[in-house]
């Protein structure tokens, strides 16, 4: 049995740590990969067999290949069993869906135009798109003032996805004054027993770099 989870190197950016926070919430124990994107280890002939998109995460389980991270954690919780994270029941599944596809459709592109590529090179963030993040962080604000977590009353992938995005605007000292509701869920995901393990060295990374 052959599984492997490529991670981006060092850094674990956003995707790359939500996939894991999954595995760590499913218990399981999945071999991982680190991919350092500056030396090109995403395009080498043997990388790009398995994902021509040449993007991390990926998971390859025993040469059944995945990308996109939300794909991956849906998969990981399906294969485990476990069905707190996601559950089979339909319309809770469809909830937990909608959130992921929020993150994946708004959330996500907000961070990266505002402050992913800018935080990233230590510049900040940019001013010009930051309507975009307020409105996707007013969003967020809106779904956690109706239940405690974002698709509910129980953690499920939604709260993972979207923690990690929240975490890289989080980490680089964005001002959560305006977002009670945000900076109570944000207070409680980092108490899981996982979070050290699989955010600590993206946290220390951003502030000895920024
Ligand atoms: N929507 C994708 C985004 C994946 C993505 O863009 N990852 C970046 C790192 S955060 C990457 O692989 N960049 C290198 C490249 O696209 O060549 C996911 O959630 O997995």
């Amino acid at each position: 049995m052959t599984q492997f989870l490529y991670l981006q190197d060092k850094t674990h950016e956003c995707p790359g740590r939500a996939v894991w926070m999954t595995t760590k919430a499913l218990n399981m124990d999945i071999e991982s990969v680190s991919v350092n994107l500056e030396r090109g280890e995403n395009k080498t002939p043997e990388y790009l067999k398995m994902n021509p998109f040449h993007t991390v995460p990926m998971y390859n389980d025993n040469e059944f290949v995945l990308w996109e991270s939300r794909a991956i954690m849906k998969y990981l919780a399906n294969k485990s069993g476990e069905t707190s994270l996601y559950p089979k029941d339909a319309k809770k599944r469809a909830v937990i869906d909608s959130r992921l596809d929020f993150d994946l459709g708004k959330f996500w592109p907000a961070l990266k135009e505002y402050a992913y590529p800018q935080v990233l090179q230590n510049k900040p963030p940019n001013p010009d798109r930051e309507t975009d993040m307020i409105d996707a962080l007013d969003n967020l604000e809106l779904l956690l003032n109706q239940s405690k977590y974002i698709a509910g009353d129980q953690m499920t992938l939604a709260d993972i996805s979207l923690f990690c995005n929240v975490s890289f605007l989080w980490m680089s000292k964005y001002d959560f004054a305006k977002y009670p509701k945000i900076h109570a869920w944000y207070e409680g995901m980092i108490k899981l027993p996982y979070y050290k393990e699989t955010n600590q060295d993206f946290n220390d990374w951003i502030h000895t770099t920024h």
